[in-house]
């Protein structure tokens, strides 16, 4: 995995402070590339993290997974699940492996080991960080999540290193923006 061009990269292009950054640092080598999306949330952190920290249950929220199945693990680190993808992606399955469900600092990782498609070595971080509400404004129904969600992949073969980014940005975003939808009606 290390060869030479590996560097250290901070995947966030936002402005987020610097507790947040340090936990999207990849190693990215020459042939890959990384990214990160951010998604703000209008639900407590707790409620985020409920629906997030299901690795067994991804389809939940990410519309794209038609079904999922875990293959080994009972959840924890180390847990590997099948998903198989809806039809109209350059893809059909992926197995994938949790790396990091940290239920303090809500941290969950997982790294794609095999399937069929063409996102070979993704590997993804999602971290929940809790916005702290206004006094005058200590409801509940106010608090509020931001959702950090970076990846590392390998560009594929026949692809540019935009045209991935633009892709897996596309998908990454339109996952948070349903789990923004789901922690919403949960909380309500
Ligand atoms: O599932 C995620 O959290 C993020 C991504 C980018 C998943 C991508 C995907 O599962 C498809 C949606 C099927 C698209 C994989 C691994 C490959 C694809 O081509």
């Amino acid at each position: 995995t290390f060869s030479p061009g590996t560097t250290l990269t901070r995947c966030t292009t936002h402005a987020v402070p610097e507790v947040v950054a340090r936990q999207h640092e990849h190693l990215v080598g020459p042939h890959q590339c990384c990214s990160a999306v951010v998604q703000s949330i209008d639900a407590p952190v707790e409620s985020v993290w409920s629906v997030v920290r299901r690795f067994d249950q991804p389809q939940t929220y990410k519309h794209f997974i038609r079904s999922c199945d875990v293959i080994d693990g009972d959840g924890d680190v180390g847990t590997v699940r099948e998903i198989h993808v809806v039809s109209g992606l350059p893809a059909i399955s992926s197995r994938e492996r949790l790396e990091i469900l940290d239920d303090e600092q809500h941290v969950i990782s997982f790294s794609v080991v095999g399937g069929e498609h063409r996102l070979k070595n993704y590997r993804s971080v999602t971290t929940l960080h809790a916005v702290t509400p206004q006094p005058k404004k200590l409801h509940s129904s106010e608090e509020q999540t931001i959702v950090v969600e970076s990846y590392v992949v390998d560009i594929p073969p026949g692809n540019t290193r935009d045209e991935t980014r633009v892709f897996v940005d596309t998908i990454v975003r339109c996952n948070l923006q349903s789990l923004a939808r789901t922690a919403e009606n949960l909380a309500k």
